[in-house]
């Protein structure tokens, strides 16, 4: 009698155990959001930083008035623009944390690819997701982009909507 209690005890606190671990698991797989860009539109003329030059990400909630900027690349598929360019920004890292931060801040030309980023929290509806697109300064030009957001680094992803330059993007219902 003893021993099946104890046994019952250990197999609940097996079972206990499990259920803490999935829930941490779960919550550590909630904590962040990820926003991946995709270069659209590779015009010529920019040779050195083809395509769309991203300077930072950022997501900034209204009602608390902060901001966070992204903080890891999760993947990202750089290129080399288009025939004859050759993209002398190809460092993912470039565009994470804050720049106004940073003493010499750099960008990442996407060359006609994409990058995914995590941003540090779970971005909420009325939040502002901000890329900022220097190709206007690096270049001849604004570089066009799309942006998505997941809550999973594989998607779905959920299309932000489509800019070049400096942009904002507000999270709708
Ligand atoms: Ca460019």
């Amino acid at each position: 009698m003893v021993r099946s209690t104890t046994i019952t005890v250990a197999l609940c606190s097996a079972v206990v155990l499990a259920a803490a671990v999935m829930a941490v698991g779960l919550f550590k797989q909630h904590t962040v959001t990820y926003v991946r860009i995709v270069d659209v539109g590779l015009k010529g003329g920019d040779t050195s930083s083809p395509g769309a030059d991203i300077r930072a990400v950022s997501i900034t909630r209204p009602t608390r008035n902060r901001t966070w900027f992204a903080k890891s690349v999760v993947s990202g598929n750089i290129q080399n623009g288009n025939e004859g360019n050759n993209n002398e920004y190809k460092n993912p890292s470039a565009l994470l944390g804050d720049p106004d931060k940073k003493t010499d801040p750099q960008h990442l030309s996407l060359g006609g690819g994409e990058i995914v980023v995590t941003l540090p929290i779970i971005a909420k509806v009325s939040d502002v997701i901000e890329v900022d697109e220097i190709g206007s300064k690096t270049g001849v030009h604004p570089d066009k982009f799309e942006v998505y957001m997941s809550k999973d680094a594989k998607g779905p992803w959920q299309l932000l909507g489509e800019s070049d330059g400096p942009s904002t993007f507000t999270i709708a219902e």
